[in-house]
């Protein structure tokens, strides 16, 4: 689903775009022509519980300036930048994305591409693309961290926690949620 949310204020175009799709593509304006001047597009990627987004560029082309201050494409999750990024290969101040694939930590992240008034040369902007990962949420929380007491099965979209024979479990859960499932003998003592 795409929702396009459009104001201009004075010169500048600003543009949202919401993804909720479990994968998708994104270009920058008039790709592979060149992006327009003075625009700050942004992309919320979202989906569902349980999933990460992988996003990677295959192809990037922003006009150069130093420490990306002229024109850039910036990529966020939970209000941090994961990475900045402008020009058309690494310099010792400017990074592009290259093979480089940018995992989400939770369900969403945002792209970013901010040009500013001008450009030297005809830059063609960038394409990238997303997909939903599961979470291995039995892998990815450490020992003293385990949301299952006993053990952990992973699924495609979530986990479940089973208990050992003559244990049962007393907490509920829900997929991807924190909730942390304790096993207890079938006679009601407790081990956690
Ligand atoms: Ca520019
Ligand atoms: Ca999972």
């Amino acid at each position: 689903m795409i929702v396009i949310n459009q104001q201009s204020q004075r010169t500048h175009i600003h543009l949202l775009l919401s993804l909720s799709g479990m994968f998708g593509s994104l270009t920058s304006p008039n790709f592979p022509d060149p992006y327009p001047g003075e625009t700050v597009l942004r992309w919320n990627i979202s989906v569902p519980d349980g999933f990460h987004i992988r996003l990677y560029f295959s192809y990037f082309d922003v006009e150069p300036s130093y420490l990306c201050e002229y024109d850039y494409v910036k990529v966020e999750a939970e209000g941090e930048v994961l990475a900045l990024f402008c020009g058309k290969e690494n310099t010792d101040t400017e990074a592009v994305p290259a093979q480089q694939v940018i995992t989400s930590p939770r369900n969403s992240l945002s792209v970013v591409l901010s040009s500013d008034f001008s450009n030297e040369e005809r830059f063609s902007g960038f394409m990238a693309h997303y997909s939903a990962v599961d979470v291995d949420e039995c892998s990815e929380h450490s020992h003293e961290d385990l949301l299952c007491d006993h053990f952990c099965h992973n699924y495609i979209g979530g986990y479940y926690c089973s208990c050992r024979y003559e244990f049962d479990h007393i907490t509920s859960f829900h997929p991807a949620s924190s909730s942390i499932v304790q096993c207890q003998r079938v006679n009601g003592i407790i081990f956690s």
